[in-house]
C-alpha cells in the first residue's frame, strides 16, 4: 500500500500480511509506525475477507524496540500529552486473530508488540528481552504486565530487572513463544498458521480469541460463565449448524463465516 512509510501490507487470500519496514533503524518502533501499524491492522480487521492477519519483522530484527532516538527529546509533559504509547491499545483490541513470526531481534518494545500478537512463532535465532531498565526507564508498552502474565513472576523480574536478552529455546521453554522453527521457516509458519486460522468460520476464532483473553481480565468463575454464554450463542449461527453435519455427513464444512 502506497500510503505507508514504515510497514509493507500485502494480502494473500483471507490472510493480511504487516511487515515492519524500517531497516535502517532494526525496525525501531517510533510514532509513525505505531499508527501505519494500527491503521493497516484495523483495515484488515474490518474486512470479512480476511480472517487472520500476519505480523512480521526482518531476517536481523523483529524489532528492537521503541525509538530510543524519538523518545530521547521527550519529557514528561510531551510523553503525558500524547499519552504515548497508548495508540498501541488499539492493536489490542482487535478481534481478528494475530500471528507473528519473529526473527532476530525482539526487544523492548519489540518484544512488547510480539507479546500483543495471539500467535507468537520464533526462528531459531530470535531473541527476546526487556532492556529499557539499561536506559533508565521500564517497560512502556505493557512489558511489565503481559510478560509477567504469560511466564508468571520469577522470570518476568529476572528479566525486566537485569535486562538480559533470552534465546528462543529459552522463550519457548518458559511459554513466551508457541513455536520454535529455523529461521528460513519462520515467517512461512506464521502464514501458514494463520491460513489454517482464516479457513475457519472468522466469528467464530474471533470468540475463541476472546474467550482466551478473557482468562487474562477475569476471575476464573466470570471467566467459565463468559465462555460458557459464548458456547450457548454459538448455537445461533449458521457455522456452528454447518460443522457439526458436516462432521456427521463425513464432509468439509463450508464456513459462511456468520
Ligand atoms: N531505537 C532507535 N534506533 C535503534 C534502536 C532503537 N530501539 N535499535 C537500534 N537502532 C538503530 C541504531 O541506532 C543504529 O542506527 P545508526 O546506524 O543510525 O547508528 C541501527 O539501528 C543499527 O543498530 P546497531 O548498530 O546498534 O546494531 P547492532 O547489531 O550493533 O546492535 C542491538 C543491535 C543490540 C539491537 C542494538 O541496536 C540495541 O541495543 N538496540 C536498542 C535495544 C533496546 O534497548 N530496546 C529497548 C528500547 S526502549 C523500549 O522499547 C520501551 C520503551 C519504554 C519506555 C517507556 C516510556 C514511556
Amino acid at each position: 500500500d502506497g500510503a505507508f512509510e514504515t510497514i509493507l501490507v500485502s494480502t494473500a487470500g483471507r490472510v493480511g500480511t504487516i511487515q515492519l519496514d524500517r531497516p535502517k533503524a532494526l525496525n525501531a518502533l517510533n510514532a509513525q509506525t505505531m499508527d501505519e501499524v494500527v491503521s493497516a491492522a484495523q483495515k484488515f480487521d474490518a474486512d470479512p475477507n480476511i480472517g487472520a492477519i500476519v505480523l512480521l519483522g526482518s531476517e536481523r530484527a523483529f524489532a528492537a524496540g521503541a525509538d530510543i532516538k524519538e523518545m530521547s527529546q521527550q519529557d514528561f509533559a510531551t510523553m503525558y500529552a500524547a499519552d504515548w504509547f497508548a495508540g498501541w491499545d488499539a492493536l489490542t483490541r482487535l478481534r481478528t486473530p494475530i500471528v507473528a513470526s519473529v526473527r532476530g531481534f525482539a526487544l523492548g518494545g519489540g518484544c512488547e508488540l510480539a507479546m500483543m500478537a495471539d500467535v507468537l512463532i520464533a526462528s531459531e535465532t530470535a531473541t527476546f528481552g526487556q532492556p529499557e531498565i539499561t536506559l533508565g526507564v521500564i517497560p512502556g508498552m505493557g512489558g511489565s504486565q503481559r510478560l509477567t502474565r504469560a511466564v508468571g513472576k520469577a522470570k518476568a523480574m529476572d528479566l525486566i530487572l537485569t535486562g538480559r536478552r533470552i534465546d528462543a529455546d529459552e522463550a519457548e521453554r518458559i511459554g513466551l513463544v508457541s513455536r520454535v522453527v529455523p529461521d528460513a521457516d519462520a515467517d512461512d509458519t506464521a502464514r501458514s498458521v494463520a491460513a489454517e486460522i482464516a479457513a475457519k468460520s472468522k466469528p467464530v476464532a474471533q470468540m475463541a480469541k476472546e474467550a482466551v483473553n478473557a482468562a487474562f481480565e477475569t476471575t476464573l468463575h466470570q471467566g467459565i460463565q463468559f465462555e460458557r454464554r459464548v458456547f450457548h450463542a454459538l448455537f445461533s449461527t449458521q457455522d456452528q449448524t454447518e460443522g457439526m453435519d458436516a462432521f456427521v455427513s463425513k464432509r468439509d464444512p463450508q464456513w459462511s463465516h456468520c
